[in-house]
């Protein structure tokens, strides 16, 4: 509909102050930086660069190298595990990890994930089988994992979703009465930990990523851990090629090296992740103190007997109680320069291949697609001041009461600079 026509008189009758002042309405954009989920934490910046020139002086950039060991052993210390093996990132861990157990046939993962659960899965062959959800947690159904497995499967890869340890007691139980194997996807979970034990230690492996937007990071890298003394021996055999001596190939092996440089950043943000989890906690902290009291809005914490990294801060939009859906509420808060996103839009089940292997994704997938319509990650991070989650949380809270009219303006209008 067309400004100037009777109903777009009628809302804009009905506008507010706040709403005019937005820029999706027309307003001028802040000319302020754009605040974004997954800005990386820098650990000192000089101590990095000393690190990579000793690499450079040493002239030792992959292959084994001492700080990719140094790496592994400081990730070993932290988490108490007999091994971790440096990996290029989780997407090659998983699918290591996948070979390393002879995967075949069917593995199980959740439909609710990064793309990359499933994908690094179906990378080499075999076939991901999704499952659908607990609305409350947003983690793989226990029930769905039983009623998925087949002749066909071979192991179930949970995910640590969020950050959070998903139900890892109920999930093993399952495994170990099917005799299959169980490995977690702690791709974002670095840092939290279960019944007092720290992700990393459950399962055949778990394995994590380092990638920039983690809360510790290598750029890229991940880790494969496992206390298996067999199944680490196998990994770092395939992690190069096979090699187990120079001219000595023993099995089939890919690339998956973390590269030297990768480790200098990864040994330095290391030592600062206790203080990042703090920050990440009083970002937290801040957030819900704001937002825990707005009609409409959750903000996730962590589960009964765990602790995380809090490195995704995540809001459940109630569109019901609200009056904004998340969707509209993301196109204001992007007009606005607060990049916020909406993980993992649409669910693995509705992007391809899965998506034509599914005959009725909404009846399979219900709770999966409930959460990807109302959840929404807002910007945290030590690149984030509480300034700006003041803002973050002041915008939503007047979207919030403003809801029913940016709602009623956006479906007459649509967006004007959005
Ligand atoms: N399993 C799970 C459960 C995972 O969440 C992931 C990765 C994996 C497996 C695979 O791990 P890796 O193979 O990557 O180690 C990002 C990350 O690339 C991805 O690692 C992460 N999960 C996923 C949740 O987020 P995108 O496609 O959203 O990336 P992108 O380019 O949109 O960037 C995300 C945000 O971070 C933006 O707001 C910009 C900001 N950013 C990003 C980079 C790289 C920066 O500010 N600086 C940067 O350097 O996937």
């Amino acid at each position: 509909m067309q400004k100037g026509s009777a109903d777009a008189t009628m809302t804009d009758n009905l506008s507010s102050g706040f709403a005019d002042g937005l820029v999706i309405f027309g307003a001028r954009p802040p000319a302020r930086e754009p605040l974004y989920v997954g800005r990386p934490n820098i650990p000192d910046i000089d101590q990095v660069l000393g690190r990579i020139r000793g690499a450079l002086e040493r002239r030792w950039l992959s292959n084994d190298g001492p700080m990719v060991r140094e790496f592994e052993a400081v990730v070993e210390a932290r988490l108490s595990v007999r091994h971790c093996v440096a990996v290029a990132n989780a997407t090659q861990g998983l699918g290591l990890v996948a070979r390393a157990l002879n995967w075949h046939g069917e593995v199980i993962v959740p439909a609710f994930t990064f793309v990359a659960t499933a994908h690094a899965m179906e990378w080499l062959g075999l076939r991901a089988v999704l499952c659908d959800i607990d609305p409350i947690t947003h983690q793989i159904d226990p029930s769905a994992v039983e009623a998925a497995i087949t002749p066909q499967t071979t192991g179930i890869l949970a995910a640590h979703t969020w950050g959070q340890p998903c139900n890892i007691d109920v999930l093993t139980e399952i495994a170990h009465r099917h005799e299959l194997d169980i490995v977690f996807d702690a791709a974002p979970a670095y840092g939290a930990t279960y019944g007092g034990r720290p992700i990393g230690t459950f399962g055949r492996a778990e394995v994590f990523s380092f990638h920039a937007t983690k809360i510790v990071n290598c750029g890229e890298g991940g880790a494969i851990v496992t206390d298996d003394d067999d199944l680490a021996a196998r990994l770092r055999l395939m992690r190069t090629f096979g090699f187990a001596d120079t001219d000595y190939v023993v099995s089939t092996g890919t690339n998956a090296k973390m590269s030297e440089l990768a480790a200098a950043m990864g040994i330095c943000s290391m030592e600062h992740l206790d203080r990042y989890i703090d920050v990440n906690r009083e970002n937290f902290a801040h957030y819900q103190r704001a937002l825990g009291v707005v009609a409409g809005i959750k903000v996730m914490d962590a589960s009964f007997g765990t602790t995380i990294n809090y490195n995704n801060v995540v809001l459940e939009v109630d569109f019901e109680r609200s009056g904004i859906d998340r969707d509209n509420l993301l196109r204001v808060l992007t007009a606005e320069g607060i990049l916020a996103r909406r993980y993992f839009w649409p669910g693995v089940h509705r992007m391809e291949p899965y998506r034509s292997r599914q005959p009725s994704p909404a009846e399979q997938f219900p709770a999966t697609d409930a959460v990807a319509r109302r959840v929404l990650s807002l910007p945290t991070g030590t690149s984030v001041q509480f300034a700006d989650v003041d803002r973050v949380s002041t915008l939503i809270a007047e979207a919030v009461a403003c809801g029913d009219e940016i709602t009623s303006r956006l479906a007459v209008h649509g967006a004007g600079n959005a």
